[in-house]
């Protein structure tokens, strides 16, 4: 019998699959004396292998602070520049090395090189833009609104090399969404774009910073200054007026700054480098600290170990700069080792799903990291597109959500050719860094599970009581990491409480302790870990759907929806129900060209009812065009939630496709309403808990 602090797990064990001996023989990661070296008699002093892949000004005379427990500093009395790091210091050996390949979304647009050298003028001249144009000084914060465009990393290094915290807030948020980040993070300077290309259509980008400075003064915070940048010099696309004395363009003023130079920042390895926000439904949205040093040598250590990169590798992270995966593992990471980092700034599927295999081959890509979401979507849109290019990868990664078994094999033997090895990275923004993650040369790869924690990093799973659950037991429960790593975010902007309070609190053994073993950094995953180590993550705790007293985890329900053939996508959420309280709605989208039917209705609820039981039988299976997604593509099961039972679907700000919310309320409510299955009426304590589900994001 399961209790209520645990969540049942009916999934089967998956075989493993070992890494090609071809790549074993080039991984950086070969020999297994590396996981000794991490083991926790060696702990914290490890990371200094991590640390040693950075060029310091001074070295740290404390390798971890606990004195300030939890906020815990690492590499102390240390100094450095993260511009240094990822640029500067490339120069002397590779000037000429591209250190991005952009491509515009328009196939007919041609590709930009932008070497090491190229990248170190323009950061150049755009600090010293941002220093005496914009006034910001060291340890100011700076706001960036900005799509998938080179002059991102410019203005993330430019802020990089004065000491001053940048703060990207994804492109694809509303103006409103940006104008709070703003004013939380009380930034002057705004840095925006006129317009770009997304899914074939020019945006108009610049009207949202208009949005974003309104919202951020609603809420008391004056933005002095909007930096506009505009890949046409001399051409705007954007209909939205310029505010004489506000708003600059970025290439007119940079005219006089052009060859400048500017001395880097030597910052303390614990002073901020950046600021990532992250948001749940209630309250304001977090703003992730992140560190100079720890963050760096962090992304740096796992970028050379679990991603496998090499100098001479071209490494494609299909993600978006906006989402901490880009910063981490598009920016910070490849270019901290020197390598060719490729951008792309539109959607997988434009102009058809064989767009990310001719980039592939066209750039001879070798490493590709990406999301579930878009694994998906190429699946669905174009499942035998790969095996018309040719390319090679030896390695690609997923990371954001867990991956149903057969979406990953399909990764592995079509995407992959059979011939790649695969990382599922399970992290997450506040962790800089991986967590989760299989060594790939060392430890076999398992579909659907993530593999043990990374090096260094000890997770546990603990029960409502703060009892281990132990490994191989089958029982779920909410997986913590027991040990601080350079990577953990340093704090919430502004809000040291909550940072206490959301991570550490739940498990802490002594609020007084100054020892990091009395301080488990609590996820807020549900997980399950095999006999073998292995961790399966299951989602977040919040999207569990109780039945009759069975806590089914949302991620189940939709990886047995999704061994229909038919199905592309599923959504599981949670309905009121009279006889068993809690009921499960099922949401699939299809692959193109079926039409929804009975039938495939039928195979979801028999899908369901084999792999996991008749206690998890959808109530109704809805079949639609597409999900509410994040940025990072996370579905907003909160909104299904909201729509399934009639209740307020809650903010939509932060979705990547808003639009798709209207066109689900209407077909599933008017469809609810003519079967007279419109619900009673929710109880405050009811729709709390609708508007609580699936806060991920
Ligand atoms: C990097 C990132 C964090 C949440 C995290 C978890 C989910 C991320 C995953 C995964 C299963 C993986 N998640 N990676 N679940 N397997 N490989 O995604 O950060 O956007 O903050 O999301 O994403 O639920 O807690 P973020």
């Amino acid at each position: 019998m399961v209790s209520e602090a645990q969540i049942a797990v009916h999934w089967r064990e998956e075989e493993y699959i070992d890494p090609p001996a071809k790549f074993i023989a080039q991984a950086n990661a070969a020999d297994p004396d590396i996981l000794e070296r991490f083991s926790e008699e060696h702990f914290p002093d490890c990371f200094k292998e991590y640390a040693d892949l950075l060029t310091w000004d001074a070295g740290w005379d404390t390798m971890l602070d606990t004195s300030n427990a939890p906020f815990w500093k690492w590499f102390v009395g240390g100094r450095l520049n993260a511009c240094v790091n990822c640029v500067d210091r490339h120069l002397e050996t590779k000037p000429d090395k591209a250190a991005f390949i952009w491509i515009p979304e328009p196939e007919d647009e041609d590709t930009q090189e932008i070497t090491y050298q190229e990248l170190y003028d323009r950061v150049n001249e755009f600090a010293a833009l941002l220093r005496d144009s914009g006034g910001v000084e060291t340890g100011d914060r700076v706001t960036f609104h900005l799509p998938m465009v080179p002059e991102l990393p410019v203005s993330m290094f430019a802020c990089a090399r004065l000491g001053v915290i940048h703060s990207e807030v994804f492109g694809g948020f509303s103006g409103a969404a940006c104008g709070g980040r703003i004013a939380d993070s009380q930034s002057k300077i705004l840095v925006t774009m006129d317009g770009y290309y997304r899914n074939g259509e020019l945006i108009d980008h610049k009207a949202k910073a208009d949005e974003a400075v309104e919202e951020a003064r609603r809420q008391g915070h004056e933005v002095d200054k909007v930096l506009v940048w505009r890949p046409h010099p001399g051409q705007y696309a954007s209909q939205s007026p310029i505010v004489d004395g506000r708003d600059f363009f970025v290439d007119e003023v940079l005219e006089d700054y052009r060859g400048q130079v500017v001395d880097p920042v030597s910052m303390p390895a614990e002073a901020p480098l950046f600021l990532m926000y992250t948001s749940g439904t209630t309250g304001r949205p977090k703003g992730c600290e992140h560190s100079t040093g720890g963050y760096l040598a962090y992304v740096a250590g796992t970028s050379k170990y679990y991603q496998d990169i090499h100098p001479d590798d071209t490494y494609w992270c299909f993600a978006d700069i906006g989402w901490i995966t880009g910063h981490s593992y598009i920016v910070y990471g490849p270019l901290a080792l020197g390598t060719t980092s490729v951008m792309y700034e539109g959607v997988p599927t434009y102009p058809d799903a064989g767009r990310p295999w001719r980039i592939a081959e066209r750039l001879g890509v070798n490493i590709f990291h990406t999301a579930p979401t878009t694994i998906r979507m190429l699946r669905k849109l174009g499942p035998d597109e790969p095996q018309r290019y040719d390319y090679h990868f030896k390695h690609m990664t997923t990371v954001g959500e867990p991956i149903e078994p057969e979406v990953w094999r399909w990764y592995h033997d079509v995407v992959g050719k059979d011939e790649a090895v695969i990382v599922d990275t399970w992290w997450q923004t506040e962790n800089g860094g991986f967590l989760g993650s299989t060594l790939p040369a060392l430890q076999p790869m398992k579909p659907g599970s993530c593999g043990p924690g990374v090096l260094g990093v000890y997770p546990v799973i603990y029960d409502e009581n703060g009892d281990e659950v132990e490994a191989g037991s089958g029982t779920a429960g909410n997986i913590c990491i027991r040990n601080p790593w350079p990577g953990i975010f340093q704090g919430i902007w502004g809000q040291p409480e909550r940072f206490v309070e959301t991570y550490y609190e739940k498990y802490c053994r002594d609020p007084d302790s100054k020892d990091w073993h009395d301080w488990p950094y609590f996820a807020g995953d549900g997980a399950v870990q095999a006999a073998d180590g292995y961790f399966r993550i299951l989602g977040r705790v919040d999207d569990v759907i109780n039945v009759a007293g069975h806590r089914l985890g949302t991620k189940e329900l939709e990886s047995a929806t999704i061994t229909v053939d038919e199905v592309a996508e599923a959504a599981a959420v949670p309905v009121m129900d009279e006889l068993r309280g809690r009921a499960v709605e099922m949401y699939v989208s299809l692959k193109p060209g079926l039409s929804p039917s009975k039938e495939i209705e039928e195979k979801v609820t028999k899908a369901i009812e084999n792999e996991i039981g008749k206690i998890a039988r959808p109530k109704t299976v809805w079949i639609v065009s597409d999900m509410p997604k994040t940025r990072s593509g996370k579905i907003m099961r909160r909104v299904i939630a909201g729509i399934s039972n009639f209740a307020d679907v809650g903010d939509v700000s932060t979705l990547a496709n808003p639009e798709i919310v209207d066109e689900i309320q209407h077909h599933v409510q008017s469809e609810k309403v003519a079967r007279g299955e419109t619900p009673r009426e929710l109880t405050p304590e009811e729709l709390e808990e609708i508007k609580a589900f699936g806060q991920a994001e």
